[in-house]
């Protein structure tokens, strides 16, 4: 059927509705139904020719996927956006309108569920057979609103206008136990295991399918959604109690009731606990379900699948597969383990000690009883490995083991079911190496590599700041788009002029785009013609908003001293979610908007300096603010962002970093070379050494003024509120150590180094040829470059002919 009879099919069909009659809404979900089947005839096809090849397949499980909108992006990618917006067109409907019809599937936090996206999408282009696994979060990610300062949190309804995109598959439902005990008997076929008494949740999957670009390939994102077996009640039915005989109890369907809000922080909670084991299982029995259709053995399971573990979030797989390979497939343990460990792989995604995940052993034993008894024998025998590898070294045992005091260390149990340990850039890869799992690395150090974070350029650059990428079009030919590391080709015009004069008009024209859509949404006026200075990501202590804003408050005493300061017009765009549990954060983020106020009110100050918090920070607004963008920042202590995405989406965007040498902005200022970049602050190593030698943020705040008056003014009432509790904080320390993320100990560099930057900003030219040299060195942080890696080195997978 050709496209438009399609959607009048589609309109007719499911709202009985003609072009005419039909709302916005329903034409856009008529016009996502029809790319719905699109899609599922590409993957049906896909998925045959995988099967002809008998091919390993990758199934990479994750509790967050952060995909935002699919229309637009699934158009793009396959090739039919043009032919859309004709039709459309001639039926009266602008394409760029009905995308905004979309809600954001926000089923994650943020970089790490966005970087789940990012390789779903890369997968599919690059033709490779590839499976997500996640949960169908009933809310994703909160809304925030911001009421006088404060982040108020609003659930997030994303199913009515988002579910048009998911395919529920109920004749694939899977049985998910909990609690209960363990029975165990002798028969003629030897030990049976089974969990009795237990409670049983049916897993309910749903998918949703991703377009490669360019490509055959079609990347399945499965869902699971959690529902009550039996929701009928015959007892109360057959005491006339009808209404309670329906009801069920809908606890089962709590499971997928919400994601859970909290970035880098791991939270004890039993609901996540089984919101984990949910997944695990479900997509376990998924997977060896699909293995026994097509093989008669388990014998070859490493061979036909690579299973990834991001974040240690789904690591119960490792004992979920051996539960399978042993209580239902009647393997050994040691057989059942050697195949297992050749099919997993884990990457970590955070240093942070509140992150890595501790799980209460009385808590495993009760909810997860077979699980338990699995990790308690895995301890066991790594445990006495490594004491006898050891010759009897207590410490390394400690360290090392699955289980002790009293938790179930999940770092570690993901480290021993995998063959391969990654961190996510190569700063982070080292520090796991010789710090976080050191002992792990010397132990098998075979297991541990490094694969830098990507992103899914096609969306990030091609889709996102469409002036940007038909220049290059026109400059370095397309072929980019599919080989993003071919944007270097651009280097060959870092000295002609009209091309550096035309990036500094395209980043005009998105600026000014932006302050009209900022506008038109909340009534907020930009100065388009200010630099843009942007820091957008999760609200954090270590990603130190509050040095950001420090400076700022300096900037702003100076120029009150000084009215006519001869300074360049500066934008400070923030946005940000805070976890609802995170005081300190949200009291960051009402510093932040109080301080825009306060200076909003000096009628010469504001127009030199402005100010601007973003309410409800998501997918939809990072694609509109990245390519308005001229300052990036990249700002937390050194160490402590294992990677970050977001400088890499900036940065291709053409703006420049204003970073520390972390993550992955040691990788960026590699590539651009230090005129490129603007890096301040102390390394890794040195922030190590200052807290050897006993950190005393109060020496830094005698020793620069500017610094002290900054810190000071927080005691002074800021837009008529209190912030002493900020000011206690970085110099007493509330609970514990001050300035724990050490602030005032790189302030004064990072004024050095936002000095040079402004001051090199007034030449446009020179500015133009630096943003010129990001855009052509971001190539190599294009996702699709990581996804290789993972392919030839971690999962073994080859794409399809
Ligand atoms: C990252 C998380 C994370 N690291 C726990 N860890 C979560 C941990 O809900 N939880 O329990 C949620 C998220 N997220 C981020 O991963 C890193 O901070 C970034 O530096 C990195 O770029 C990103 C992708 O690797």
């Amino acid at each position: 059927m050709k496209v438009e009879e399609a959607i009048v099919d589609k309109l007719s069909r499911h709202f009985g509705a003609s072009f005419d009659e039909a709302t916005k809404d329903q034409v856009y979900k008529a016009t996502a139904i029809t790319v719905k089947d699109i899609l599922l005839a590409k993957k049906r096809e896909f998925k045959q020719a995988n099967n002809k090849s008998g091919g390993k397949r990758v199934y990479y499980l994750c509790m967050e996927f952060l995909v935002g909108r699919s229309l637009k992006n699934n158009l793009y990618n396959l090739g039919l956006t043009d032919v859309y917006k004709k039709i459309l067109a001639k039926h009266g409907y602008d394409l760029e309108e009905l995308y905004e019809m979309e809600p954001d599937a926000g089923l994650g936090n943020g970089g790490l569920g966005r970087l789940a996206a990012c390789f779903m999408d890369s997968l599919a282009s690059l033709n490779y057979p590839a499976t997500g696994f996640s949960i169908l979060y009933e809310y994703g990610l909160f809304r925030q609103k911001i009421v006088e300062g404060w982040q108020i949190e609003l659930p997030d309804v994303w199913l009515p206008g988002g579910e048009v995109w998911l395919s529920p598959r109920t004749d694939k439902t899977f049985v998910v136990k909990f609690g209960g005990r363990i029975n165990e008997t002798w028969t003629d076929e030897g030990l049976v295991t089974e969990q009795v008494d237990c409670e049983e949740v049916e897993a309910v999957p749903y998918d949703m399918m991703i377009s490669g670009a360019d490509s055959k390939g079609v990347s399945v994102l499965r869902v699971w959604r959690s529902r009550d077996i039996d929701t009928f009640d015959m007892n109360s039915f057959s005491r006339g109690d009808y209404a309670r005989a329906t009801l069920g109890n809908n606890k089962a369907e709590l499971i997928s009731k919400v994601l859970y809000p909290r970035d880098s922080h791991y939270e004890g909670k039993e609901l996540r606990l089984k919101q984990q084991y949910f997944l695990v299982s479900a997509s376990a029995q998924n997977i060896i379900a699909d293995h026994m259709k097509y093989y008669p053995t388990l014998d070859n399971f490493a061979d036909k699948v690579a299973i990834h573990i991001n974040d240690t979030h789904p690591a119960m797989i490792v004992p979920e597969l051996m539960r399978i390979f042993m209580d239902e497939h009647h393997y050994s343990w040691d057989d059942a383990f050697a195949i297992i460990t050749k099919t997993l792989a884990y990457t970590n995604h955070t240093v942070l000690a509140e992150a890595l995940e501790k799980w209460p052993e009385d808590m495993m034993m009760r909810l997860l009883p077979r699980i338990y008894q699995i990790i308690h024998e895995l301890n066991e025998r790594h445990c006495k490995r490594i004491f006898d590898k050891f010759s009897g070294d207590w410490n390394k045992c400690a360290h090392m083991a699955l289980i002790s005091g009293g938790l179930v260390h999940m770092a570690n149990l993901s480290i021993i079911g995998s063959h391969s340990v990654n961190g996510v850039s190569e700063l982070h890869s080292e520090i796991l190496k010789k710090s976080v799992f050191k002992d792990f690395y010397d132990d098998t150090p075979e297991k541990f590599t490094n694969v830098t974070n990507g992103i899914a350029h096609r969306r990030w650059l091609c889709q996102s700041n469409p002036r940007l990428a038909a220049l290059l079009d026109k400059t370095i030919g397309g072929s980019y788009k599919k080989n993003g590391p071919e944007l270097i080709k651009l280097l060959a015009f870092s000295n002609d002029n009209a091309i550096l004069d035309k990036l500094t008009e395209i980043k005009a024209a998105n600026k000014k785009d932006f302050a009209e859509l900022l506008y038109h949404d909340s009534g907020i006026k930009l100065n388009p013609d200010s630099v843009f200075d942007v820091q957008v990501k999760r609200l954090h202590e270590y990603k130190r908003q509050l040095l950001n804003a420090l400076q700022i408050i300096a900037l702003y005493l100076d120029l009150k001293d000084n009215p006519n300061l001869d300074i360049v017009p500066q934008t400070y765009l923030f946005a940000a979610k805070a976890a609802p549990g995170y005081d300190r954060a949200k009291s960051i983020i009402r510093l932040i908007v109080d301080l825009g106020e306060e200076i909003a009110k000096d009628p010469v100050i504001s127009k030199k300096l402005q100010v601007v918090f973003l309410e409800n920070y998501r997918v939809t607004m990072a694609e509109q603010i990245m390519p308005a963008s001229d300052i990036s920042e990249q700002i937390s202590l050194a160490g402590k962002e294992a990677s970050g995405t977001g400088n890499m989406k900036l940065m291709i965007n053409g703006a420049i970093t204003l970073g520390t040498l972390d993550g992955a902005n040691v990788e960026i200022s590699e590539a651009v070379g230090k005129d490129n970049i603007y890096i301040f602050g102390m390394t890794d190593k040195e922030v190590e050494d200052r807290w050897r030698d006993g950190y005393n943020p109060y020496k830094y705040y005698e020793e620069n003024h500017r610094l002290k008056r900054a810190v000071d003014y927080l005691k002074q009432g800021i837009n008529g509120n209190d912030f002493s509790d900020i000011h206690r904080y970085l110099l007493v320390g509330d609970h514990g150590i001050a300035d724990p993320y050490m602030c005032l100990a790189d302030f004064g560099d990072y004024c050095r180094a936002r000095y040079e930057m402004l001051n090199d900003y007034k030449n446009q030219r020179e500015w133009a040829k630096k943003s010129l040299v990001n855009i052509a060195s971001a190539g190599r942080f294009a996702a699709d470059t990581a996804i290789k890696k993972y392919a030839d080195e971690i999962w073994g997978i080859k794409p399809i002919k």
